[in-house]
């Protein structure tokens, strides 16, 4: 079966932020028809939008994927839901945020997916890990992720924890 290479932005800001993105990427480790490719270093970076709130993990990780792109987005609700995620506010505190960055080159607008992720190229958060494990990545119809890191560089994603080591068939 063909597959489709996917990056994901992982995001927390609340509770054990760590264990939500550990959790979170072994969990997509064990889905059938995701294969993990690459895991980011995990960032701290400053809130973006939204209310005032904690500062935030932030992770990319690349994978192969044999789901479509709506079934990917329910597993990563699922996964989401297992970390007692709500959403009151917009762009509001979360105890996990998985967000599908890109599916393949796909460009796409319906009511439940947006791709490429609306905002990725405008947030540091997405893009620095993102260049860390793909130095050539390309953003789909918008340009390379070099040249999109190099012009929103703020410092406010500072290195947390260096390509950690993550059991990802536990
Ligand atoms: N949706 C549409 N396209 C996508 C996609 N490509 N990936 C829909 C994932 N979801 C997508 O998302 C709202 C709806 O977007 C979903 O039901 C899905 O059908 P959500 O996860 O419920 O809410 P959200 O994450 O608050 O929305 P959104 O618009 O994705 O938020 P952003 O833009 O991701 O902002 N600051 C730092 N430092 N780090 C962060 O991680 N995250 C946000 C969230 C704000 N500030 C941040 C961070
Ligand atoms: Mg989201």
């Amino acid at each position: 079966m063909t597959s489709i290479q996917t990056v994901l932005a992982l995001g927390a800001n609340l509770g054990d932020r760590l264990a939500a993105l550990r959790g979170a990427i072994t969990a997509l480790g064990l889905q059938p028809g995701i294969t993990i490719e690459s895991v980011s270093s995990f960032y701290q970076t400053d809130p973006v939008g939204g209310p005032e709130q904690p500062v935030y993990l932030n992770a990319v990780v690349l994978a192969r994927t044999t789901l479509t792109a709506a079934e990917l987005l329910a597993v990563a609700h699922e996964i989401e839901d297992s970390w007692h995620r709500t959403r009151e506010v917009r762009w509001g505190a979360r105890t996990l945020d998985i967000d599908i960055i890109t599916y393949g080159d796909l460009i796409a607008l319906d009511e439940i997916l947006t791709l490429p992720h609306p905002r990725a190229g405008e947030r540091e958060f997405v893009l620095v890990p993102w260049l860390e494990v793909d130095p050539n990545a390309v953003l789909p119809g918008i340009g390379p992720v070099h040249e999109l890191a190099a012009a929103v560089a703020t410092g406010a994603v500072r290195l947390l924890e260096a390509r950690p080591f993550i059991e990802l068939n536990p």
